[in-house]
């Protein structure tokens, strides 16, 4: 047994003083209580706060993070994007996604994020076969994982359709294509390893309407069930356009609506971006317990929109962020970025308060804490028995912090900060990860993605 002394905490209640949190092998909260006199326990000495899911990544997409920012020969959009990242996609080895995805989450780590879900969906070798171990780029994402300590929720991709109505895919998605036998061949190879431990959980991914049909969709389900009826799904969906009028065309619904029809959608879901919804799509989406996974600098930088999150929100509706194409990784970054976009388009001030003397920081935290931990299927969330010993320890001595208590502490880490500047500490399940800001692996990480990322960039 461990124990913590938390000199300012934010508990599910609000702010304490001087908390006593005693954590077991497991790394699990087993009680939290006020410290009544000097204890034996390790001293965090600061603002402490419980840590977050980043619930959306595609770790190998951090790797060409800022090479996508120079217009193409005609107009660029998320589409022209998507295939200088299939171009990127095709280079990668093993290796590479190891090395990619040990650096990027040692970066979450140090931003403030202790858990992660992998939408994973580079599974075979360029030319499409698979490996001969098909499981061979899942074991080198939970290899990542061990190597920085991050939790890990691995969802791995169901994608063999190249658009709506089972459309046949473009040779540059081959890497991504299962048949339901094979992939749920896959959820079986890779569940005992993601068994039986609180920083880890398996999950599905239908990649999106687009790339999965109907028939798959619930074919995945019921593998999935076979193995974990609670665990979590997770799709993209409505983030563009396009998509919309491709879903109305095929199904005469739009792709949240079809989706909510199907009348499976609850707690365990996460939808990723719904960005484009109508006002009775937001209340539905708000009334079904699914998380509204929300990537807001991924959006911007792929221009796909404003999600309707102050609608959304005052309807009751959960939600979580993710870095997804990890164009930025900063928790403070996304939760910021969350609520100026809403600003923007309202000309309007502190709108996911959501009330009157409220705190925006604190009600976003409190907001992207919860649902981020729903989405992942992990125990985090708060710093609350039962939960995993996650936590992010501010700098008290950062000058952005001065005279700062309580909730403007969370206003200041999230509107007021430098990236990353004032985050001290990062523990996780117990076990202290980033020390004075940087991860305690961060130097091999480094060395080795950069000498991988010369080998995919200049070759
Ligand atoms: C992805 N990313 O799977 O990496 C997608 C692009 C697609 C985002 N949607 C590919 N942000 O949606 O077809
Ligand atoms: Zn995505």
């Amino acid at each position: 047994m461990r124990r913590f002394l938390l000199r300012h905490a934010l508990l599910p209640d609000g702010w304490h003083d001087d908390v006593l949190v005693a954590v077991d092998a497991a790394g699990l909260i087993v009680s939290v209580t006020p410290a009544q006199s000097v204890v034996d326990a390790t001293l965090l000495n600061g603002p402490v706060l419980p840590g977050l899911a980043n619930l959306h990544s595609h770790a190998f997409q951090r790797a060409m993070a800022g090479l996508a920012e120079r217009s193409g020969p005609a107009a660029d959009s998320f589409w022209t994007w998507r295939e200088t990242m299939y171009r990127f996609a095709a280079k990668l080895t093993p290796a590479d996604i190891e090395a990619i995805a040990s650096q990027l989450y040692a970066e979450m780590l140090e931003a403030g994020f202790t858990a992660v879900a992998e939408f994973h969906y580079v599974h075979h070798q360029a030319d499409g076969t698979p490996y001969d171990d098909p499981a061979e780029l899942s074991w080198r994402v939970l290899a990542a994982a061990e190597a920085s300590g991050i939790g890990l929720t691995h969802l791995p991709v169901l994608y063999r359709h190249g658009g709506f109505g089972n459309r046949e895919p473009q040779t540059r998605q081959r890497r991504f294509l299962h048949d339901s036998d094979a992939y749920a061949r896959l959820l079986q190879k890779l569940e005992p390893a993601l068994r039986n431990r609180s920083d880890r959980r398996l999950g599905i991914a239908p990649h999106s309407l687009r790339a999965v049909s109907p028939e798959m969709l619930r074919a995945a389900l019921a593998a999935l069930d076979d193995i974990d009826a609670a665990a979590p799904v997770h799709i993209h969906i409505a983030e563009q356009i396009a998509e919309v009028d491709e879903s109305l065309a095929w199904s005469g619904r739009r792709p949240v609506d079809w989706l909510l029809d199907q009348g499976m959608v609850n707690e365990r879901w996460c939808l990723v971006h719904a960005t484009h919804l109508t006002p009775g799509e937001t209340l539905r989406l708000a009334q079904s317990g699914a998380v509204a996974g929300l990537c807001p600098t991924t959006e911007a930088n792929l221009g796909d929109g404003l999600f309707p999150a102050v609608d959304y929100m005052a309807a009751g509706g959960r939600i979580g962020i993710g870095s997804d194409s990890h164009i930025s990784v900063d928790a403070a970054e996304d939760l910021r970025l969350l609520e100026y976009g809403q600003r923007l388009i309202r000309r309007s001030r502190n709108l996911l308060a959501s009330g009157p003397e409220r705190s925006t920081g604190r009600r976003l935290f409190d907001a992207c804490a919860a649902g981020g931990a729903q989405a992942v299927g992990q125990p985090m969330g708060a710093i609350a028995v039962g939960r995993r010993a996650d936590f992010l320890l501010l700098d008290a001595e950062a000058p952005t912090l001065a005279a700062r208590n309580g909730d403007a502490v969370l206003d200041s880490w999230i509107f007021a900060g430098q990236r990353r500047a004032m985050l001290r500490e990062v523990w996780v399940g117990g076990q202290r990860v980033v020390e004075q800001g940087r991860h305690i692996r961060a130097g091999e990480f480094a060395a080795r993605y950069r000498q991988c990322l010369r080998r995919l960039i200049e070759e």
